[in-house]
Formats: structure tokens, C-alpha cells, sequence
């Protein structure tokens, strides 16, 4: 029987999500969406035949139709949300951040321990991109030498408006925080910002691009450009510089043409094209995985150690100066 899933937040992620289940997850179905709002929640209740529309996730839960739970909403609300479906004893895909900061991380991990069950899987979705995945082996097997330095590009070409300054570091960094992390397996230990010159096509409260340094245990250094108005499209970009290879992921991939004297091919235009099959991926593993009361990726202690090293990168943000990242002791829970 189809795993009934309820969605909490159908904005952007979460609207994309229920067409995905819907559409491409074989194993489990969308049977309640969790939105305040009421346009978005008809809008998503569209792609989801049978569902039923809660304002909270309390109420989806009393009515029984819930057996997982996919949080979906900004990473401010994501507490609210992961504590009554901790309570509740059921598996949990959060997007991330797990959440903005280490102390309610924290708070995340105790409730989750006192259910005794690894039951949060957190959306660090690139973990799930083949090439993310080729590079990482790339790294462990050594034929290219050691790895010494990574060039990260991130880049959107605009954000909404309740896009704010700490979020270039908590909402959009992070990714880069968790990947650097699995891609060389070693700890981010420290963090540096600077700003580049501001970009004036940029929303008036924010200063970006910004360049981030993200200084890693085993020495090797990523260099994180974070541009957030770029406004030719999407893009997420990393080139690894090896002691004896360069290697290059997330290059514009599709159709090239030539035509009267220019060529080229189509940019996405934001993360759901970009990163669409990783999204399949993590979803129908975790699916799998809740039947055998498992999760198949990152956990909420790597959503714990993300939003720790965010809070350093959110303190280098205003002090231009190098942060060290500080850790709590890994409960042995997450071992
Ligand atoms: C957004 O929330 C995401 O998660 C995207 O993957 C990221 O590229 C973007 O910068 C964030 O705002």
C-alpha cells in the first residue's frame, strides 16, 4: 500500500514536491497538505487526488491520515512542525535548514532521540546529484592525487523579498556547508566572508555576491561566490582543483545550437529543473527507506552540524573576520 504522505508548506518546494510525488514516486501518495494559505493550498490540492487540506499538522494528524511527514515550509517554521511529528512517532523528510540555528537544532535532536528511532532525513538534495556523487569517489579513490581546493560557484538569479541577508549564509550557503562536508568528509572548522562589490540589481536590503571561505579539517579550502540576483538564471557550479587534475561538476548540460553566427543552449531557470532528478532521488529513497524503518541520507545531526557552522557564517557575515565553527558532542545516538 502507497505510503500516505502529508505535505506541510506548499510554496514553492513544497508545491513542486506533491507534483513529484504525485507524478514520478511509485510507493506513496500526497493524502494531506498543510498550508495556511488558502490559493496555494487549492493550487497544490490540484496535483494531489484524494488529499485533504489541514491548517496544521496537528489536525491532519488527528484525523489519521498521516503516516510520514514532509516539511516543507521556510526553515523558521520548521520546529513548530518537527516536534509534533517527532511526538507523533513517524518518519520525517525536512527540507533544510533542519533549522536557522544550532540551539533549536539541538532541541531537534533531543526530541528525536527521546523517540528512540533515527526518524528525521534532512534535504541536503545535492548529496543525491551524480555528479556530487562521481566527485566525492573521485576524492576518496585518490587517482587524481589529493584534493587541495574546491571553487564553488552558487548563483540565483533573484530571490523573494522575504529574502533577507542572514539567509545568503542559513538558507543558501548551507548547501555548500553540508556538500564541502561529504565531498571531502572532513569538518568545516572555520568560516570567512567577504562582500564583493554590491550588486544594485539586488533587492535595496541585501549586499551580495558575497565570497565565502569554508576552511575544512583535512586543510582543503572551498571558495563559495554566493550571488543571489545574477538574473540570467540558475546555476550551482564546483570545480576541484586536485594536486595532479582539475574536475568540473554542474556544467549547463543539454541541447547546444548554432544559429546565425552565436551558439548555445538553455540555462535553467531555478533549482527545481537544476536539481530535479537529485529531488526524485532523495524522495524515492527515503520512501523506500521509511518501509524498512530506515533513512537513506543525511540525518538531523547533519542538519545540527549545518546550522552550527551556519551560525559562525552568519557571525563572519557582519565581522569580515574568520570564525571558528563550535560543535556540540556527537550524542552517541548518531554514531
Ligand atoms: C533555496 O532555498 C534553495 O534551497 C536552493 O537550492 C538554493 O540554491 C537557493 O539559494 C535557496 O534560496
Amino acid at each position: 500500500p502507497d505510503l500516505n504522505i502529508a505535505v506541510v508548506g506548499a510554496g514553492l518546494m513544497g508545491a513542486d514536491h506533491v507534483i513529484r510525488i504525485t507524478e514520478r514516486i511509485a510507493g506513496a501518495r500526497v493524502s494531506a497538505i498543510v498550508e495556511p494559505d488558502e490559493g496555494r493550498a487549492q493550487a497544490a490540492l490540484a496535483h494531489a487526488p484524494g488529499a485533504v487540506h489541514f491548517t496544521t499538522l496537528d489536525d491532519a494528524l488527528a484525523a489519521g491520515v498521516v503516516e510520514a511527514v514532509l516539511i516543507a515550509t521556510p526553515g523558521q517554521f520548521h520546529e513548530p512542525v518537527l516536534l509534533p511529528a517527532l511526538a507523533a512517532g513517524i518518519p520525517i523528510l525536512c527540507e533544510k535548514p533542519l533549522t536557522p540555528t544550532p540551539e533549536a537544532s539541538l532541541r531537534i535532536l533531543e526530541a528525536e532521540q527521546a523517540t528512540g528511532k533515527k526518524l528525521i532525513q534532512v534535504g541536503f538534495m545535492r548529496r543525491f546529484d551524480t555528479e556530487y556523487m562521481e566527485l566525492r569517489e573521485l576524492i576518496a579513490g585518490g587517482t587524481a592525487g589529493e584534493l587541495l581546493a574546491l571553487n564553488c560557484a552558487h548563483r540565483n538569479g533573484t530571490v523573494p523579498d522575504s529574502y533577507t541577508n542572514t539567509m545568503l549564509i542559513e538558507d543558501s550557503v548551507v548547501h555548500e556547508i553540508d556538500v564541502v562536508r561529504y565531498l571531502t568528509d572532513s569538518p568545516i572548522v572555520a568560516i570567512e566572508v567577504k562582500h564583493g562589490k554590491r550588486n544594485t540589481l539586488s533587492p535595496d536590503h541585501l549586499n551580495e555576491p558575497i565570497f565565502v571561505l569554508l576552511y575544512t579539517e583535512s586543510g582543503v579550502l572551498a571558495n563559495v561566490e554566493m550571488n543571489v540576483s545574477v538574473q540570467f538564471g540558475y546555476q550551482v557550479k564546483t570545480e576541484a582543483v586536485f594536486q595532479k587534475a582539475i574536475a568540473e561538476i554542474g556544467r549547463t548540460t543539454g541541447m547546444t545550437l548554432w544559429q546565425d553566427g552565436r551558439y548555445g543552449g538553455v540555462e535553467n531557470a531555478s533549482f527545481k529543473t537544476r536539481f530535479a532528478a537529485a529531488y526524485d532521488s532523495q524522495i524515492q529513497r527515503w520512501v523506500n527507506a521509511t518501509k524498512r524503518g530506515e533513512i537513506d541520507g543525511p540525518s538531523a545531526w547533519d542538519g545540527y552540524l549545518a546550522s552550527a557552522a551556519c551560525a559562525a557564517g552568519v557571525t563572519a557575515l557582519t565581522t569580515g573576520e574568520r570564525v571558528d565553527v563550535v560543535y556540540a558532542e556527537r550524542p552517541a545516538f548518531y554514531n
